[in-house]
C-alpha cells in the first residue's frame, strides 16, 4: 500500500510512504507503486505520528454530576466527589465507561493512552476492569496503566499494600500524590515507597506531583532526587507539578540544575489545571500551570495531558487533544510561530519519550505503521482551524476516519 505526497511532520518537501506488514516499508520522494499496489494520493496533506493521550483518568471518565457536581472547581472536593462515586463501581460499568472514552479519544486520532487509575478502593475494581481493557482494546488503543493511590499510599488505609496488589495485577506504572497526604513526613515516605517499588518492580514512574497552589509543595525535589540516585532516570514522571508556577524565582534557579541531572519527564494538564488551580485567590489569579516554556528551554521533556473527560475534575472533555495544545500555548505564552508550528511534539513525540515507546513509535522506515493525517496542510493550520484527522492508521490496519464539515458564507 503507497500513501502518495505526505507532508510529514511540517516538511515542506512532500514524501511518499510504502506500507507492508503493518510496517513502513519505505519513505522517500517519487516512490513508484507496484503493480497492482493500493495508492492513496494524499495530496500534500500533514501526515504525523499518532496522537499520545500522556496524563488521563479513564477510571472516572464520563461520570461527572453522578452522584454530585463539583461545586468549587477544586481539586479537593473533586476528590470527595469521586470517593462518593466510587462507592458504587463496578466492573461492568468502568469497562462501559472506558469503552465509549477510548472511541472518542481514537475517532481524534489518540492510539497511545497513559491512564491514572486510583487503587485506593480495597476491591481494587477499577484496576481489574482497565487490565481486562488493555487486552481487549490492543489492536487500536495501547493502554499504559499507573496504580495512582489517589487518596494517598501513607493516609489511605492499607495504601501500601493495596500499591502492591495493583503491581502484581500488571499495573506498568508506579504513581503517588505526595501533596494529598497528611504531613510532609508522609509526602517524602510515599515518593521514597512508590519509586523503590518501580525500581523492585521495573516498572515506570508516574507521580501526581505538587498539584496545589502552595509554594511550599515540594515533592518534585525529592522525585528528582530519587530519579537521579536509583538511576532510573526518564523512567520517572511528574505530572502536574503546578507548585512550580508559586515557586519563588531563586528556588526554581536551584531546581532547575537538579532537574536536569535526572532526566525526569513533565506531563502538564493545562486545561484542567487552568481550571482547577488559582481557586482560593481572589484577584489576581494565579493561572496555576508549571513552568511548560522554561523547562522546554533548558531541554526537558515536557508533554502535554488532557486529565478528564467529563467527570468531578472538569465538567467538559472530548476526547480531543487539540484543545489541551490550544490551551496550553495560550496559557504558558508560548505563541510564537515556531512554538505553534511544533507544538504537535507535545501530544506525539515528547509524549512518546515519557511513555517510553522507544521504536515502537515514529515515522520512521522499520517502525510499526501508525500516523495520522489532518485536514491541513501543515499543523499551524491545523490548531488553528481545528482540522479533524481524517484517517488513523494503527499497524497498517485504518482505525478511525473523519469527513470534514464544510461551513460555507452564502455571500
Ligand atoms: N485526581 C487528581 O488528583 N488530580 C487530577 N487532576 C485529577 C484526578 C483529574
Ligand atoms: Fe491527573
Amino acid at each position: 500500500m503507497l500513501f502518495k505526497n505526505a507532508c510529514i511532520e511540517n516538511s515542506s518537501v512532500l514524501r511518499d510512504i510504502r506500507v507492508e506488514d503493518g510496517k513502513f516499508a519505505k519513505i522517500a520522494e517519487n516512490i513508484e507503486a507496484n503493480p497492482g499496489e493500493e495508492v492513496i494520493d494524499l495530496g500534500g496533506k500533514l501526515l504525523l505520528p499518532p496522537f499520545i493521550e500522556s496524563h488521563v483518568h479513564l477510571d472516572t471518565c464520563l461520570t461527572a454530576g453522578d452522584p454530585v457536581w463539583n461545586m468549587s472547581g477544586t481539586l479537593f472536593e473533586g476528590i470527595e466527589c469521586w470517593s462518593k462515586r466510587k462507592d458504587k463501581l463496578s466492573k461492568a460499568d468502568v469497562k462501559e465507561r472506558v469503552n465509549r472514552a477510548v472511541r472518542m479519544q481514537a475517532a481524534n486520532g489518540v492510539q497511545f493512552v497513559r491512564t491514572h487509575v486510583d487503587v485506593t478502593d480495597p476491591k481494587l475494581t477499577a484496576m481489574e476492569a482497565l487490565i481486562e481493557l488493555r487486552e481487549e482494546l490492543k489492536d487500536f488503543m495501547e493502554i499504559q496503566i499507573v496504580a495512582f493511590p489517589q487518596e494517598g499510599i501513607l493516609s489511605y488505609p492499607n495504601g501500601k499494600q493495596l500499591m502492591i496488589d495493583a503491581v502484581n495485577m500488571g499495573a506498568d506504572v508506579v504513581g503517588a500524590i505526595p501533596h494529598f497526604e497528611f504531613t510532609r513526613e508522609y509526602s517524602v515516605e510515599s515518593l521514597n515507597f512508590a519509586i523503590e517499588l518501580a525500581a523492585k518492580n521495573d516498572k515506570l514512574v508516574d507521580v501526581h506531583c505538587d498539584e496545589i497552589d502552595d509554594e511550599a509543595s515540594r515533592g518534585l525535589e525529592t522525585v528528582a532526587t530519587r530519579a537521579l540516585e536509583l538511576e532510573l532516570f526518564d523512567k520517572v514522571t511528574a505530572s502536574h507539578t503546578t507548585a512550580m508556577h508559586s515557586y519563588n524565582n531563586a528556588y526554581v534557579n536551584r531546581l532547575m540544575r537538579l532537574l536536569k541531572m535526572s532526566k525526569i519527564n513533565f506531563v502538564s494538564n493545562p486545561l484542567v489545571n487552568t481550571h482547577l488551580q488559582g481557586r482560593v485567590d481572589t484577584y489576581p489569579k494565579r493561572r496555576g500551570v508549571t513552568r511548560v516554556k522554561e523547562l522546554t528551554a533548558e531541554g526537558i521533556n515536557v508533554s502535554f495531558g488532557h486529565d478528564d473527560i467529563f467527570d468531578p475534575w472538569y465538567p467538559l472533555g472530548n476526547g480531543n487533544m487539540r484543545d489541551v495544545v490550544f490551551m496550553g500555548l495560550h496559557v504558558t505564552q508560548m505563541m510564537g510561530y515556531d512554538d505553534i508550528m511544533n507544538s504537535y511534539n507535545f501530544i506525539t513525540n515528547n509524549a512518546a519519550r515519557t511513555l517510553y515507546l522507544g521504536d515502537r513509535y515514529g515515522i520512521a522506515e522499520g517502525r510499526p505503521a501508525s500516523f495520522v493525517v489532518m485536514d491541513a496542510k501543515n499543523y499551524y493550520d491545523a490548531l488553528n482551524y481545528n482540522s479533524p484527522v481524517l484517517m488513523s492508521y494503527k499497524n497498517g490496519k485504518k482505525i478511525a476516519e473523519a469527513t470534514p464539515a464544510v461551513r460555507t458564507a452564502l455571500f
